[in-house]
């Protein structure tokens, strides 16, 4: 029985042409999957241009193109890269196509919407104080904040973590913080986001059976068991398990629209691995294939090629 293979490769942010590393793993997984069709089965190798997020925003601005435009144009230059390589991809779409859009909805919606009789919403909303540019009107991601580490007191040091000392920190702990975006200071402000409950017992079971029954390669099972356990940081602070994860950013937002929630849109890493599944379907509908019926198989096999920094997000 030949196996039935879908394989992908991290999705590349449309802020930029492929550099060396995109290629390295491109041709990686395609000597693997031209094997895997050498030997006769059936192999489905997919990846999409990952279109979302404030950074692909602020570098259209800049272009003085709209995200879309930019996202385009971007795309337009990845064919002679792909074929000159000889990548054997059955199919490359976009994180903003159509069918990422639905895939990533539905599959909120389904988390929301679970009933009580099996342990209630997977979404819960809380209030939460971020960051927020005055002079540019928008929330800042952690990389658009600088100021002096609170730690080592180096100078121009980004929100999330100082590159002197390596200290990691949240980006209201930083010593005279400026906006990256406009220089001026940026002001606290709260805002309602959208958590999915990644502590809740049911995701925190799943996920650990899942990780450690042996699907993944020891390396990154080793790695992902500590996120399970009370740990200490190297800085000398505590992290106890799972928390929930902020799934939501506020507008100004390239990315897609959170269902009954004008002006709030997913975090890009939410729709990101979506993009996977919605490269995939494009794929079959143009075949005229069904997606729900090949995802269904019970022989089907997932494999994804990426780097050890993205094995959080995809886990
Ligand atoms: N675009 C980040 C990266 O290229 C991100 C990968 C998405 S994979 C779903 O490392
Ligand atoms: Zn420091």
């Amino acid at each position: 029985m030949p196996r039935q293979l879908f394989v992908t490769t991290a999705l590349p942010y449309a802020n930029g042409n492929f550099h060396i590393g995109h290629i390295m793993e491109y041709i990686q997984a395609d000597i693997w999957v031209r094997f895997q069709r050498m030997q006769g089965h059936q192999v489905n190798f997919v990846c999409a241009d990952d279109t979302h997020g404030a950074p692909i925003m602020i570098a259209a601005e800049k272009a003085g193109k709209t995200p879309q435009q930019f996202v385009a144009d971007i795309a337009a230059g990845r064919k002679p890269y792909l074929d000159g390589f000889h990548i054997s991809f059955d199919n490359w779409h976009s994180t903003d196509a159509p069918e990422n859009h639905d895939l990533a909805r539905q599959i909120y919606c389904d988390l929301r919407d679970i009933p009580e009789s099996e342990g209630g919403s997977l979404i819960a909303r809380k209030t939460i104080e971020q960051f927020f540019d005055p002079a540019k009107n928008m929330f800042l991601p952690d990389r658009f904040i600088q100021g002096e580490c609170p730690k080592c007191h180096a100078k121009n040091q980004y929100g999330d973590n100082c590159e002197v000392c390596g200290a990691v920190y949240a980006p209201t702990d930083l010593i005279d913080p400026v906006s990256v975006l406009s220089g001026v200071r940026p002001e606290l402000k709260s805002s309602e986001h959208f958590f999915f409950k990644l502590s809740d017992p049911r995701c925190v079971e799943f996920l650990q059976k899942w990780t450690q029954d042996g699907r993944l390669q020891p390396e990154v099972a080793n790695k992902v068991k500590e996120w399970f356990s009370v740990r200490s940081n190297p800085d000398g602070s505590t992290s106890e398990g799972l928390g929930d994860w902020d799934i939501s950013r506020d507008a100004p937002y390239f990315g897609i629209e959170i269902p009954d929630a004008p002006g709030k849109y997913f975090y890009v890493w939410l729709d990101a691995p979506v993009g996977y599944l919605a490269s995939l379907k494009n794929l079959l509908d143009k075949r005229g294939q069904d997606y729900t019926a090949y995802m269904a198989q019970p022989g089907l096999e997932q494999y994804h090629f990426i780097g050890k920094d993205i094995v959080t997000f995809h886990t």
